[in-house]
Order: C-alpha cells, then sequence, then structure tokens
C-alpha cells in the first residue's frame, strides 16, 4: 500500500495492518508520518501533553538476569553492586517529598521543593532477598507516604516474585496491590520475538510470558504501560510484530496506559558493534506507534532516553507525554544517556509550551492536576 492510501485509511479513522506500519517505517518519511500521527495524537488527547512530577528508586541493581544490553546491573560481590534497605528507600523518599503533612496534600516543600504524586521503583532479580522484603517496602512507603502513587515492579519482576514467594501470578498481584502497588511500568518487555530476545536477553521470561502476566495485572485491576526496546540488533518486522502483540492485548484488556518506546543506548553494554539510535529512527518510531497503536490512549517520549530535544520534538510527532521529573535515573546514565538526571516543572512546561501544546501536570491515571 502506498503512503497515500494510509494516509487515507488514517485519515478515516481505518486501523493499520502490519503491512502498513512496515510501509511507514521503510518510507523513511518522517514528515509524512508524523503528520499523520500528529492529526491521531490531536483527536486523541487535543493540544494537550502531560508531564509528572515523579521520581524513580532502583533498590538494588544486583540481578540473576544480567542482560546483554543492561549496564546498570551487576552480579553480586561485583564492584559498584549495591542494594538499598527498607530504611533507606523511606530517607531518600523523605528527602524529596517534603510536604508537611505527608497526606499528600498538595503543597510546596520545605524550602519551595516540589511535590511529588509517583514513585517508580524498579530494580535487579536479586538472589536472595526474600519477597516479604517488597511487601514491606510497598507498605512501609504507602503508610508513612499515604498520598503518593506506588508505580512499581516490571512483569520480569513480578515473574520472580511468583517464582520465590511460591504463589500463582494472581496471587502475587493480589499481594502486592494489597501492600500499596498503585500501578506497574512497562519494562522488560524488550522485543518479543524470540530470536532476538534470545541474543539480548537469554536468561530473561519470554515475550509470551510477560504478556501474559500483564494480561493477568490488567485483570487483577493493576494498570501498567509497555514499552519497546529498539535501535540494536532487531529489524522494523521484529518492531511491528512487538506492537502488534501489544495491541492483540490491549483489545482484550484495556490494561495499557501508555505506550513508551525506549531508545536503545550502547554504552558499557555486551551488544556487538552496538550504537546510538539517530533523530530520525527515534521521531519515526514514535510516529508508527502512535498510528499503529490505535487503543492506547499515550504515547510517551521518554525525555531521558531521547533527550530533551527530541522529546520535545517527539510532541510533534504523535507523543502526548514527556513522563516526569525523574530525579534519579541509573539505568539508561549506566548506559551512555546524554540526558541530565532530573528535570525541573518549569523546564518540563517550557518545554512542552515551546513545542506549542498546552502543559498538564497529570496523576499517574492521567487526571489533570493543578499546576502549583
Ligand atoms: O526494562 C535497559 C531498558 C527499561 C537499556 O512505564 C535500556 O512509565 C536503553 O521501562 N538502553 C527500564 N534501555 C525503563 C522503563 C521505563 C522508563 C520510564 C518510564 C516507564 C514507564 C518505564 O530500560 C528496562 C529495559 O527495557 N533498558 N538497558 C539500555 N542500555
Ligand atoms: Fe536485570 Fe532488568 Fe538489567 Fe535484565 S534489564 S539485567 S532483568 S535489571
Amino acid at each position: 500500500m502506498s503512503l497515500k492510501q494510509i494516509e487515507k485509511k488514517v485519515l478515516s479513522g481505518k486501523r493499520l495492518s502490519p503491512e502498513d506500519a512496515l510501509e511507514l517505517f521503510n518510507s523513511n518519511d518522517i514528515f509524512t508520518a508524523g503528520r499523520l500521527a500528529a492529526h491521531v495524537a490531536r483527536s486523541k488527547n487535543g493540544d494537550r501533553a502531560y508531564f509528572i512530577r515523579n521520581h524513580h528508586i532502583n533498590p538494588s541493581n544486583i540481578c540473576v538476569n544480567r542482560c546483554r544490553f543492561c549496564a546498570f546491573s551487576r552480579s553480586e560481590g561485583d564492584r559498584g553492586a549495591y542494594e538499598l534497605s527498607i530504611k533507606e528507600i523511606i530517607s531518600k523518599i523523605r528527602k524529596w517529598y517534603s510536604t508537611a503533612d505527608d497526606k499528600g496534600t498538595q503543597r510546596r516543600g520545605k524550602n519551595g521543593s516540589e511535590v511529588y504524586r509517583e514513585v517508580h521503583i524498579v530494580g535487579g532479580l536479586h538472589p536472595h532477598r526474600p519477597f516479604d522484603y517488597y511487601l514491606q517496602m510497598l507498605s512501609e512507603i504507602r503508610r508513612r507516604f499515604p498520598g503518593l502513587h506506588i508505580k512499581a515492579f516490571t512483569a520480569v519482576e513480578i515473574d520472580y516474585f511468583s517464582k520465590i514467594s511460591g504463589l500463582s501470578l494472581r496471587d502475587t498481584l493480589l499481594a502486592l496491590k494489597k501492600a500499596g502497588l498503585g500501578s506497574m511500568p512497562g519494562g522488560g518487555a524488550e522485543i518479543f520475538n524470540g530470536r532476538v530476545r534470545n541474543k539480548l536477553c537469554p536468561e530473561k521470561i519470554s515475550g509470551a510470558r510477560w504478556l501474559r502476566i500483564m494480561e493477568t495485572a490488567h485483570r487483577a485491576g493493576i494498570r501498567s504501560n509497555a514499552t519497546m526496546l529498539y535501535g540494536h540488533i532487531e529489524t522494523y518486522r521484529h518492531r511491528v510484530e512487538h506492537m502488534l502483540k501489544l495491541r492483540d492485548l490491549q483489545d482484550r484488556t484495556g490494561g495499557f496506559q501508555a505506550f513508551i518506546p525506549l531508545a536503545f543506548h550502547p554504552v558499557n553494554t555486551k551488544i556487538p558493534g552496538a550504537k546510538y539510535t539517530s533523530g530520525t529512527d527515534d521521531l519515526m518510531t514514535i510516529a508508527v506507534s502512535r498510528l499503529f497503536l490505535d487503543n492506547f490512549p499515550h504515547i510517551k517520549a521518554y525525555w531521558i532516553m531521547l533527550g530533551e530535544k527530541i522529546a520535545q520534538l517527539a510532541l510533534l510527532f504523535g507523543a502526548d507525554d514527556l513522563d516526569g521529573t525523574i530525579i534519579e535515573e541509573k539505568i539508561t546514565h549506566s548506559a551512555g544517556a546524554l540526558s541530565g538526571n532530573a528535570m525541573s516543572k518549569a523546564a518540563l512546561v517550557n518545554l512542552i509550551e515551546k513545542a506549542g501544546r498546552v502543559a498538564v501536570e497529570r496523576d499517574s491515571f492521567y487526571n489533570a492536576r493543578m499546576i502549583n
């Protein structure tokens, strides 16, 4: 099908086929893809572009998987290996979540610091920590900071928790939810194709298992995001296959909130000949995902991986969310991220407004929140 025919399909609201998505990638025509994706984004989210005041915490980088693309992980005893106690996690949060009453009341923190709404927690698969450690972590955070949304644990971690606890997937998820889990991030999806996955991360759960865990989470009332790691050894066909599987699952559960294409970072990884992605590939991937994933409400341009300026441009190519303040990022920065580590609310608003969009501060479920 020609780009003209694809354009007709998009403008009449028809779903794109995998061949259409492949055609868009192969065309290298980022301007046509971007214009169409911006049209779709506008019809879903108007002029709005979202951001959130959030903070990342990685409880440990010790991981039994040691994926080849991951520069963050260490084995036990390696130089640079670390593990945080629950006390250390709480004091980290206390440092930045400095509301006067800890009840999540929206108020400026001490010394005019920002008020955060969400903590994003992901880490390695630790060889010795029991499931109870993770439950206690959640319940302690919830007890001390009841207004803070906890978005935590990738499907890969959920699978591991189910193994170490001996609980079914559903019971693992329900126990986490009861302890305070509010939603799940979309990491660990990488590329679903088995052959590529085996080369990238032979120890990691399969794509089918990742999808099953997300389905179970959605059916247990836990919403999540979905990601795709691109720009390493995969082809466009693998990317489209990956997105098709996500689209099919979303048709069945409706539990995904945002799709986040993750630009591969090559430094300190074990991927032979690996290079940074190009800005044009980043923008094309955002645009094709917006066009193809017609049942995903949001496409996130994760500024940490894209860099501030490509993330800003992505808002004109189909993205409607920049993620947030982040504050402390380890995974991408271990692999050569060129972006900063944190962005203030003012800087996020500036990026969005200078792209001609209306900045909307959101909570973890995309409800608009007043900017204070
Ligand atoms: O699962 C690891 C990826 C993910 C590299 O859901 C790498 O809101 C690039 O999933 N180069 C973690 N990527 C990050 C993630 C995420 C980030 C922000 C928001 C959300 C969300 C999710 O990072 C991992 C893996 O897929 N990753 N190593 C690397 N060298
Ligand atoms: Fe472990 Fe996740 Fe890194 Fe893989 S990507 S080595 S599972 S921390």
